[in-house]
Protein backbone atom coordinates (compact mmCIF):
# COMPACT_ATOMS: atom_id res chain seq x y z
CA UNK A 1 0.00 0.00 0.00
CA UNK A 2 0.82 3.89 -0.69
CA UNK A 3 1.48 5.80 2.56
CA UNK A 4 -1.37 8.09 1.30
CA UNK A 5 -4.88 8.64 3.53
CA UNK A 6 -6.74 7.52 0.11
CA UNK A 7 -5.53 4.10 0.08
CA UNK A 8 -6.43 3.69 3.53
CA UNK A 9 -9.60 5.22 3.08
CA UNK A 10 -10.64 3.40 0.08
CA UNK A 11 -8.66 0.15 0.72
CA UNK A 12 -6.71 0.03 -2.38
CA UNK A 13 -3.27 0.16 -3.12
CA UNK A 14 -2.29 3.00 -5.36
CA UNK A 15 -4.05 6.58 -4.95
CA UNK A 16 -5.50 5.95 -8.34
CA UNK A 17 -8.84 6.60 -9.46
CA UNK A 18 -10.30 5.96 -12.79
CA UNK A 19 -12.24 8.47 -14.08
CA UNK A 20 -16.18 7.77 -14.51
CA UNK A 21 -16.29 8.11 -17.92
CA UNK A 22 -19.79 7.89 -19.58
CA UNK A 23 -20.24 4.96 -22.14
CA UNK A 24 -16.05 4.57 -21.61
CA UNK A 25 -15.92 3.80 -17.98
CA UNK A 26 -18.12 0.43 -18.05
CA UNK A 27 -17.62 -3.23 -15.55
CA UNK A 28 -14.58 -4.24 -17.80
CA UNK A 29 -12.67 -1.29 -17.43
CA UNK A 30 -13.79 -0.94 -13.52
CA UNK A 31 -12.75 -4.02 -12.40
CA UNK A 32 -9.56 -4.09 -14.56
CA UNK A 33 -8.40 -0.57 -12.33
CA UNK A 34 -9.25 -2.32 -9.35
CA UNK A 35 -7.61 -5.11 -10.03
CA UNK A 36 -4.59 -3.61 -10.52
CA UNK A 37 -4.72 -2.08 -7.57
CA UNK A 38 -6.44 1.38 -8.15
CA UNK A 39 -9.74 2.51 -8.04
CA UNK A 40 -12.15 1.23 -10.56
CA UNK A 41 -15.42 3.70 -11.25
CA UNK A 42 -18.27 2.53 -13.44
CA UNK A 43 -19.11 6.13 -14.88
CA UNK A 44 -23.14 6.31 -14.88
CA UNK A 45 -23.86 9.14 -17.48
CA UNK A 46 -27.25 8.94 -18.67
CA UNK A 47 -27.80 5.06 -17.85
CA UNK A 48 -31.26 3.90 -17.06
CA UNK A 49 -31.44 2.21 -13.12
CA UNK A 50 -31.40 -1.25 -14.82
CA UNK A 51 -28.47 -0.93 -16.88
CA UNK A 52 -26.36 0.41 -14.31
CA UNK A 53 -27.41 -2.50 -12.01
CA UNK A 54 -26.37 -5.01 -15.02
CA UNK A 55 -22.92 -3.02 -15.22
CA UNK A 56 -22.66 -3.47 -11.59
CA UNK A 57 -23.10 -7.03 -10.95
CA UNK A 58 -20.71 -7.56 -14.06
CA UNK A 59 -18.38 -5.49 -12.23
CA UNK A 60 -18.55 -7.73 -8.85
CA UNK A 61 -18.13 -10.47 -10.49
CA UNK A 62 -15.20 -9.51 -12.72
CA UNK A 63 -13.57 -7.91 -9.06
CA UNK A 64 -13.37 -8.88 -5.20
CA UNK A 65 -11.37 -5.46 -4.58
CA UNK A 66 -13.55 -2.51 -3.90
CA UNK A 67 -14.76 -0.22 -7.05
CA UNK A 68 -16.91 2.86 -7.04
CA UNK A 69 -19.75 4.62 -9.45
CA UNK A 70 -20.10 8.02 -11.05
CA UNK A 71 -23.42 9.25 -11.18
CA UNK A 72 -23.45 12.19 -13.56
CA UNK A 73 -25.79 14.86 -11.73
CA UNK A 74 -27.04 16.33 -14.82
CA UNK A 75 -28.80 12.72 -15.95
CA UNK A 76 -32.46 12.03 -16.08
CA UNK A 77 -32.68 9.54 -14.21
CA UNK A 78 -30.49 10.55 -11.13
CA UNK A 79 -32.78 9.84 -8.20
CA UNK A 80 -32.88 6.32 -9.96
CA UNK A 81 -29.57 5.48 -10.35
CA UNK A 82 -28.93 6.76 -6.68
CA UNK A 83 -31.35 4.08 -5.59
CA UNK A 84 -29.53 1.86 -7.42
CA UNK A 85 -26.02 2.28 -6.13
CA UNK A 86 -27.95 2.35 -2.54
CA UNK A 87 -29.44 -1.22 -3.08
CA UNK A 88 -25.87 -2.49 -4.19
CA UNK A 89 -23.78 -1.23 -1.42
CA UNK A 90 -21.58 0.37 -4.25
CA UNK A 91 -18.53 1.32 -1.73
CA UNK A 92 -17.57 4.19 -3.66
CA UNK A 93 -19.37 6.61 -5.04
CA UNK A 94 -17.90 10.36 -6.90
CA UNK A 95 -20.19 12.37 -8.32
CA UNK A 96 -20.26 14.77 -11.69
CA UNK A 97 -21.25 17.89 -13.04
CA UNK A 98 -23.01 19.23 -10.16
CA UNK A 99 -23.89 19.73 -6.52
CA UNK A 100 -24.68 16.27 -4.89
CA UNK A 101 -25.33 17.55 -1.65
CA UNK A 102 -29.05 16.38 -1.20
CA UNK A 103 -27.80 12.44 -1.92
CA UNK A 104 -24.62 12.70 0.34
CA UNK A 105 -27.08 11.48 3.94
CA UNK A 106 -28.10 8.52 2.01
CA UNK A 107 -25.15 7.28 1.05
CA UNK A 108 -23.33 7.98 4.09
CA UNK A 109 -25.77 5.95 6.03
CA UNK A 110 -25.28 2.57 4.61
CA UNK A 111 -21.37 3.46 4.70
CA UNK A 112 -20.36 3.97 1.13
CA UNK A 113 -17.30 6.34 1.00
CA UNK A 114 -19.00 9.57 -1.30
CA UNK A 115 -16.03 11.57 -3.20
CA UNK A 116 -17.85 14.18 -5.29
CA UNK A 117 -15.59 15.86 -8.19
CA UNK A 118 -15.44 19.58 -7.79
CA UNK A 119 -14.23 22.41 -10.00
CA UNK A 120 -14.53 25.48 -7.23
CA UNK A 121 -12.79 26.10 -4.04
CA UNK A 122 -16.59 27.21 -2.76
CA UNK A 123 -18.03 24.15 -3.40
CA UNK A 124 -15.11 21.79 -2.27
CA UNK A 125 -15.80 24.22 1.46
CA UNK A 126 -19.69 23.31 1.23
CA UNK A 127 -19.30 19.61 0.40
CA UNK A 128 -17.05 19.18 3.49
CA UNK A 129 -19.62 20.58 5.67
CA UNK A 130 -21.93 18.02 4.71
CA UNK A 131 -19.90 14.78 5.78
CA UNK A 132 -18.16 13.72 2.14
CA UNK A 133 -15.17 11.52 2.74
CA UNK A 134 -12.99 13.24 0.08
CA UNK A 135 -13.35 15.67 -3.08
CA UNK A 136 -11.95 15.30 -6.64
CA UNK A 137 -10.16 18.85 -7.90
CA UNK A 138 -10.28 18.50 -11.20
CA UNK A 139 -9.03 20.82 -13.70
CA UNK A 140 -10.21 22.03 -17.28
CA UNK A 141 -7.56 20.35 -18.78
CA UNK A 142 -10.07 17.18 -18.49
CA UNK A 143 -12.18 15.81 -21.01
CA UNK A 144 -15.71 15.89 -20.85
CA UNK A 145 -17.64 18.52 -18.60
CA UNK A 146 -15.27 21.32 -17.72
CA UNK A 147 -14.65 23.86 -15.01
CA UNK A 148 -12.82 26.83 -15.53
CA UNK A 149 -9.65 26.53 -13.36
CA UNK A 150 -6.59 24.62 -14.77
CA UNK A 151 -5.66 21.66 -12.12
CA UNK A 152 -2.56 23.19 -11.71
CA UNK A 153 -4.26 26.65 -9.74
CA UNK A 154 -7.12 24.62 -8.44
CA UNK A 155 -5.67 21.66 -6.30
CA UNK A 156 -3.73 23.95 -3.99
CA UNK A 157 -6.08 26.36 -3.36
CA UNK A 158 -8.81 23.86 -2.71
CA UNK A 159 -6.01 21.72 -0.30
CA UNK A 160 -5.52 25.01 1.67
CA UNK A 161 -9.33 25.26 2.23
CA UNK A 162 -10.08 22.39 3.62
CA UNK A 163 -8.76 19.02 5.83
CA UNK A 164 -10.36 16.39 3.63
CA UNK A 165 -8.36 14.23 1.63
CA UNK A 166 -7.88 15.96 -2.01
CA UNK A 167 -7.79 14.13 -5.61
CA UNK A 168 -6.39 15.64 -8.67
CA UNK A 169 -7.69 15.35 -11.75
CA UNK A 170 -7.04 16.77 -15.02
CA UNK A 171 -3.74 16.92 -17.43
CA UNK A 172 -2.49 13.88 -15.27
CA UNK A 173 -1.45 10.77 -16.96
CA UNK A 174 1.96 9.39 -16.00
CA UNK A 175 4.25 9.39 -13.08
CA UNK A 176 5.33 12.88 -13.51
CA UNK A 177 1.91 14.14 -13.10
CA UNK A 178 1.52 12.04 -10.26
CA UNK A 179 4.19 13.45 -8.45
CA UNK A 180 3.34 16.99 -9.51
CA UNK A 181 -0.14 16.45 -7.94
CA UNK A 182 1.46 15.19 -4.58
CA UNK A 183 3.58 18.70 -4.79
CA UNK A 184 0.65 20.43 -4.84
CA UNK A 185 -1.04 19.22 -1.41
CA UNK A 186 -3.32 16.00 -3.72
CA UNK A 187 -3.92 12.59 -1.67
CA UNK A 188 -4.07 10.54 -4.94
CA UNK A 189 -4.66 10.75 -8.68
CA UNK A 190 -7.98 10.87 -10.54
CA UNK A 191 -6.71 9.74 -14.14
CA UNK A 192 -9.13 9.29 -17.27
CA UNK A 193 -7.76 9.75 -20.81
CA UNK A 194 -4.84 7.55 -20.22
CA UNK A 195 -7.48 4.24 -19.67
CA UNK A 196 -9.25 5.33 -22.75
CA UNK A 197 -6.34 3.95 -24.68
CA UNK A 198 -5.99 0.59 -22.60
CA UNK A 199 -6.83 -2.95 -23.43
CA UNK A 200 -9.75 -3.46 -21.37
CA UNK A 201 -11.74 -0.23 -22.60
CA UNK A 202 -14.70 -1.45 -24.74
CA UNK A 203 -14.65 1.75 -26.31
CA UNK A 204 -14.63 1.78 -30.07
CA UNK A 205 -11.25 1.52 -31.90
CA UNK A 206 -11.56 4.39 -33.97
CA UNK A 207 -12.35 6.10 -30.46
CA UNK A 208 -8.82 4.93 -29.21
CA UNK A 209 -7.05 5.78 -32.55
CA UNK A 210 -8.46 9.23 -32.64
CA UNK A 211 -6.93 9.61 -28.97
CA UNK A 212 -3.15 8.23 -30.25
CA UNK A 213 -3.31 10.59 -33.14
CA UNK A 214 -4.35 13.71 -31.20
CA UNK A 215 -1.62 16.38 -30.26
CA UNK A 216 -1.98 18.71 -27.52
CA UNK A 217 -3.82 20.94 -29.41
CA UNK A 218 -6.38 18.56 -30.78
CA UNK A 219 -8.78 19.83 -28.18
CA UNK A 220 -11.82 21.90 -28.15
CA UNK A 221 -14.32 23.45 -25.60
CA UNK A 222 -17.88 23.73 -27.07
CA UNK A 223 -20.74 24.72 -25.05
CA UNK A 224 -19.10 28.00 -23.24
CA UNK A 225 -22.82 29.59 -24.20
CA UNK A 226 -25.21 27.20 -22.68
CA UNK A 227 -22.89 27.06 -19.51
CA UNK A 228 -22.28 23.39 -19.86
CA UNK A 229 -18.06 23.71 -21.62
CA UNK A 230 -17.20 20.19 -23.00
CA UNK A 231 -13.68 19.27 -24.01
CA UNK A 232 -13.51 17.05 -27.02
CA UNK A 233 -11.31 16.26 -30.34
CA UNK A 234 -12.10 18.98 -32.86
CA UNK A 235 -13.57 17.72 -35.97
CA UNK A 236 -17.16 18.28 -37.86
CA UNK A 237 -19.40 17.90 -35.29
CA UNK A 238 -17.26 20.80 -33.50
CA UNK A 239 -16.52 23.06 -35.94
CA UNK A 240 -20.41 22.60 -37.30
CA UNK A 241 -21.05 23.25 -33.09
CA UNK A 242 -18.80 26.24 -32.63
CA UNK A 243 -19.86 27.73 -35.80
CA UNK A 244 -23.08 27.77 -34.73
CA UNK A 245 -22.31 29.10 -31.50
CA UNK A 246 -20.72 31.85 -32.61
CA UNK A 247 -23.60 32.75 -34.24
CA UNK A 248 -25.27 33.43 -31.28
CA UNK A 249 -27.69 30.20 -31.35
CA UNK A 250 -30.20 29.18 -29.09
CA UNK A 251 -28.77 26.56 -26.18
CA UNK A 252 -31.56 24.61 -27.21
CA UNK A 253 -30.37 24.46 -30.50
CA UNK A 254 -26.80 23.72 -29.29
CA UNK A 255 -28.35 20.93 -27.04
CA UNK A 256 -29.58 19.22 -29.94
CA UNK A 257 -27.13 18.98 -32.23
CA UNK A 258 -25.33 17.28 -29.18
CA UNK A 259 -27.52 14.73 -28.24
CA UNK A 260 -26.00 11.40 -28.41
CA UNK A 261 -22.90 11.99 -30.22
CA UNK A 262 -21.08 10.70 -26.83
CA UNK A 263 -22.72 7.80 -27.89
CA UNK A 264 -21.91 8.02 -31.52
CA UNK A 265 -18.26 8.16 -30.76
CA UNK A 266 -17.81 5.77 -28.11
CA UNK A 267 -19.93 3.16 -29.55
CA UNK A 268 -19.98 3.10 -32.86
CA UNK A 269 -17.03 4.75 -33.82
CA UNK A 270 -18.06 8.08 -35.57
CA UNK A 271 -15.04 10.24 -34.09
CA UNK A 272 -16.31 12.73 -37.67
CA UNK A 273 -19.73 13.51 -36.31
CA UNK A 274 -19.68 12.25 -32.74
CA UNK A 275 -18.15 13.40 -29.59
CA UNK A 276 -14.91 12.55 -28.81
CA UNK A 277 -14.89 13.74 -25.06
CA UNK A 278 -10.55 13.63 -24.26
CA UNK A 279 -8.57 15.47 -22.14
CA UNK A 280 -5.69 17.67 -22.79
CA UNK A 281 -2.84 15.13 -22.18
CA UNK A 282 -4.32 13.25 -25.52
CA UNK A 283 -1.14 13.92 -27.02
CA UNK A 284 1.06 12.09 -24.75
CA UNK A 285 -0.83 9.02 -25.05
CA UNK A 286 1.33 6.73 -27.58
CA UNK A 287 -0.07 2.97 -27.87
CA UNK A 288 -2.75 1.10 -25.78
CA UNK A 289 -1.78 -1.25 -23.33
CA UNK A 290 -3.31 -3.21 -20.69
CA UNK A 291 -4.48 -0.96 -17.94
CA UNK A 292 -2.16 -3.36 -15.48
CA UNK A 293 0.62 -2.35 -17.74
CA UNK A 294 -0.12 1.36 -17.48
CA UNK A 295 -0.30 1.23 -13.88
CA UNK A 296 2.45 -0.44 -13.31
CA UNK A 297 4.20 1.85 -15.42
CA UNK A 298 2.81 5.27 -13.33
CA UNK A 299 4.11 3.62 -10.57
CA UNK A 300 7.11 2.24 -10.80
CA UNK A 301 8.57 5.46 -12.76
CA UNK A 302 7.45 7.63 -9.43
CA UNK A 303 10.94 7.20 -7.35
CA UNK A 304 12.48 8.49 -10.47
CA UNK A 305 10.78 11.66 -10.96
CA UNK A 306 10.98 12.18 -7.11
CA UNK A 307 14.62 11.59 -7.22
CA UNK A 308 14.74 14.39 -10.23
CA UNK A 309 13.08 16.40 -8.26
CA UNK A 310 15.48 16.13 -5.41
CA UNK A 311 18.58 16.55 -7.61
CA UNK A 312 17.43 20.30 -7.63
CA UNK A 313 18.09 20.58 -4.05
CA UNK A 314 21.38 19.16 -3.65
CA UNK A 315 24.29 21.04 -4.25
O1 LIG B 1 -18.70 15.35 -15.01
C1 LIG B 1 -17.60 15.48 -15.49
N1 LIG B 1 -17.31 15.22 -16.79
C2 LIG B 1 -18.22 14.76 -17.69
S1 LIG B 1 -19.83 14.39 -17.40
C3 LIG B 1 -20.05 13.95 -18.99
S2 LIG B 1 -21.59 13.37 -19.57
C4 LIG B 1 -22.06 14.49 -20.69
N2 LIG B 1 -22.63 14.01 -21.78
C5 LIG B 1 -23.04 14.82 -22.74
C6 LIG B 1 -22.87 16.18 -22.63
C7 LIG B 1 -22.28 16.70 -21.52
C8 LIG B 1 -21.85 15.85 -20.52
C9 LIG B 1 -18.90 14.09 -19.67
N3 LIG B 1 -17.89 14.53 -18.93
N4 LIG B 1 -16.57 15.89 -14.73
C10 LIG B 1 -16.77 16.26 -13.38
C11 LIG B 1 -16.98 17.70 -13.27
N5 LIG B 1 -17.86 18.23 -12.49
N6 LIG B 1 -16.32 18.63 -13.94
C12 LIG B 1 -16.82 19.83 -13.53
C13 LIG B 1 -17.79 19.56 -12.60
C14 LIG B 1 -18.60 20.43 -11.84
C15 LIG B 1 -19.05 21.64 -12.34
C16 LIG B 1 -19.87 22.45 -11.57
C17 LIG B 1 -18.98 20.05 -10.56
C18 LIG B 1 -19.78 20.85 -9.80
C19 LIG B 1 -20.21 22.05 -10.32
O2 LIG B 1 -20.94 22.82 -9.47
C20 LIG B 1 -22.20 23.29 -9.81
C21 LIG B 1 -22.81 23.84 -8.56
O3 LIG B 1 -24.00 23.56 -8.37
O4 LIG B 1 -22.10 24.50 -7.81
Amino acid sequence: MFNSKLCQLLNIKYPILQGGMAWVATAELAAAVSNAGGLGVIGAGHMPPDALRAEIVKAKSLTSKPFGVNIMLMSPFVKEVMNVVLEERVPVITTGAGNPGEYIPALKEIGSKVIPVVASVALAKRLERTGVDAVIAEGMESGGHIGEVTTMALVPQIVDAIQIPVIAAGGIGDARGVVAALALGAQGVQIGTRFVVSTECTAHENYKQAVVKAKERSTVVTGVSTGHPVRVISNKLTREYLELERGGALPEELENLGAGKLRAAVRDGDVERGSVMIGQIAGMVREVKPVAAIIDEIVSEIPKVVAAVQAFTQA
